[in-house]
């Protein structure tokens, strides 16, 4: 069961009175998932969401994948990121097990093993067939999707899903927009200034010591 979720006005979520339970459950369906979701769990990280992460396939765990909708519920996590590359069957069938709502991270799988060994090691369709996987659920079943490997909007719209029911995610939610802008700003003020041909090179520059 779901805590009631109701607004708090300037307190956290509700259901984070349980002790930082999870809210969000970070799930893909290969360790070699994991760098790009890692992107997730970093923004969750800033926001100070709990969450948990797993490792289930739709297709190699197909069991572990219904019993994890069970967890889910029980649980009570409130939103699911699921990444999955290729034949990305992972959030449309969890969402298929489930009332909680599921962001779909479609991802380039890349093996830097099979790069080794020079086999094929990009997905022939640089990630498109997940991305199409995600976004052609049938209606009745619906996964919401972010760009390819842009797990880090996943995280943020899980934020914004639970602010629904928390003013201390608004608040939070609110500040990292003004960051932002502050950022944009500050970096055309500096190009205005500069000129765009210096604003250049010192990008490169910087790109190159990184
Ligand atoms: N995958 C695993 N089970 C089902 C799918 N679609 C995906 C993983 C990963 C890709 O297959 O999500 O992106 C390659 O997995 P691996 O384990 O071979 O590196």
């Amino acid at each position: 069961m779901i805590a009631n979720r109701i607004i708090t006005p300037g307190g956290a979520h509700p259901a984070m009175a349980r002790k930082k339970a999870p809210l969000v459950g970070i799930i893909m369906g290969s360790s070699s998932d994991s760098e790009v979701m890692h992107g997730a769990a970093e923004m969750l990280d800033g926001f100070g969401v709990p969450y948990e992460a797993q490792i289930i396939s739709a297709h190699r765990t197909p069991d572990r994948l219904v019993k994890y909708a069970r967890h889910a519920e029980k649980t009570g996590l409130c939103v699911i990121i699921a990444g999955a590359g290729g034949a990305a069957h992972l959030p449309g069938m969890i969402a298929s097990h489930t009332y909680i709502p599921v962001i779909g991270v479609p991802i380039m799988a890349y093996s830097k093993v099979a790069a080794k060994t020079n086999r094929a090691y990009l997905s022939s369709f640089g990630g498109l067939d997940s991305l199409l996987s995600m976004t052609e659920m049938p209606t009745g079943s619906p996964v919401a999707c972010v760009g390819i490997n842009k797990s880090a909007n996943a995280g943020i719209y899980a934020v914004k899903i639970l602010a629904i029911g928390s003013a201390a995610l608004q608040k939070k939610l609110t500040a990292y927009k003004d960051k932002q802008s502050r950022a944009v700003i500050k970096e055309s003020d500096t190009l205005y200034t500069s000129g765009l041909s210096k604003f250049t090179a010192r990008r490169r520059r910087l790109k190159k010591g990184r």
